[in-house]
């Protein structure tokens, strides 16, 4: 995985785009808002032009999430089931959305790889693997896939409007809502929130996605945060005492007493970034012994004196502190898995936190 550029401008992915009659839409395991909203805004956006555009999505797919597709055939990959390559010869074009990496694409990373000709990627991450797609649009600038997809349906002069249930807009509110944790995050500027004015005045129903995407989680979600936040302990940042990176540890016996499940624990390494001091925050867990999942997360800039803020959008650059552990994402969010035990990980992420300079 490395930096990883576009290939094409928005005209051009505009022009690939209309030869595809049959595709398919992908994005990495385990979606989010942005990875579903962007694989159902490809799909309802394409449809205007008589593509007909399957969603596949990676499990597992959290319940709450499931909703926003309801009313369009969605088929769930499971991620440890071996994939048949041969299924995906029926796409002229297979559109890979909010990632580019074949890490996250498992269990059909080699079908992929075989099929690199017909792929074409949007993506906002800074990283990937620039093999994956013979055609990529890569703009890290914006907060969301589903921004970008917004841009590829002026360029195809299609209205956003109207945006209720089952629309595009629909599609693309949901991805940038999520991904800027409903426009709280510094990645909601002013083209994002003017997007959404758009959106909204097009229609879209944000309290009714609101009380669909983050107030219909299982009770385990609640049993799993009781139990991250027992867990806590800050680790000085940068030998000053009075700044903090929280470290959360789920095990695979909180997740098996709790009955939680990996898609229970989502947003929940942003609790600690609510107590004055603490700067960023990373989630350990394993759902299952052995894989361990690494989830980051910075405080606003802000929440530095001026002038020590890593970046713009962040307090600490956490991409970076990902990248060491094989992963990525953005500054203030991103992820890693590494293969050991809990208590390993958790030495290894507790000396990288220490050693950070
Ligand atoms: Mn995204």
């Amino acid at each position: 995985m490395s930096e990883y550029r576009s290939t094409t401008d928005r005209s051009g992915l505009a022009a690939r785009l209309r030869q595809c009659r049959r595709g398919v839409a992908l994005s990495h395991a385990k979606p989010d808002g942005d990875a579903i909203g962007s694989c159902l805004a490809m799909r309802r956006l394409l449809a205007r032009f008589g593509a007909d555009v399957e969603v596949w999505l990676i499990g597992p797919v959290e319940s709450a999430l499931r909703g926003v597709g309801a009313d369009d055939p969605i088929r769930t990959i499971d991620p440890k089931a071996p994939f048949d390559a041969g299924e995906l010869d029926e796409f002229d074009t297979i559109l890979v959305v909010d990632t580019g990496t074949f890490g996250q694409v498992e269990p059909l990373a080699e079908a992929l790889a075989a099929r690199r000709d017909r792929i074409v990627g949007i993506d906002h991450h800074a990283r990937g693997d620039e093999s994956l797609a013979a055609v990529r649009l890569v703009d890290t600038s914006a907060a969301a896939t589903t921004e970008i997809i917004a841009g590829l349906a002026e360029e195809f002069e299609v209205s956003l409007a109207p945006a209720g249930r089952g629309s595009v807009g629909e599609a693309i509110f949901v991805g940038l809502a999520t991904d800027t944790g409903w426009f709280r995050f510094p990645s909601a500027g002013p083209r994002q929130f003017a997007l959404a004015a758009d959106l909204l005045g097009s229609g879209v129903e944000k309290d009714r996605l609101y009380a669909m995407l983050e107030q219909q989680g299982r009770p385990q979600r609640l049993a799993l945060l009781g139990r991250a936040l027992s867990s806590l302990e800050v680790l000085p940042w940068r030998g000053d005492a009075s700044k903090g990176m929280a470290v959360m540890c789920l095990s695979s016996e909180d997740f098996r007493e709790t009955g939680g499940v990996s898609t229970d624990t989502g947003g929940l390494v942003n609790e600690p970034l609510a107590v004055a001091g603490v700067v960023a925050a990373v989630l350990l867990s394993e759902p299952e012994a052995g894989l361990v999942r690494m989830s980051f997360r910075s405080a606003g800039a802000d929440a530095l004196p001026p002038g020590e803020a890593e970046c713009g959008g962040a307090a600490i650059d956490v991409n970076r502190l990902a990248a060491q552990f094989g992963g990525g994402g953005h500054v203030a969010a991103a992820g890693a898995r590494r293969r050991g035990s809990l208590a390993e990980v958790a030495a290894e992420v507790r000396a990288a936190i220490v050693a950070a300079k």
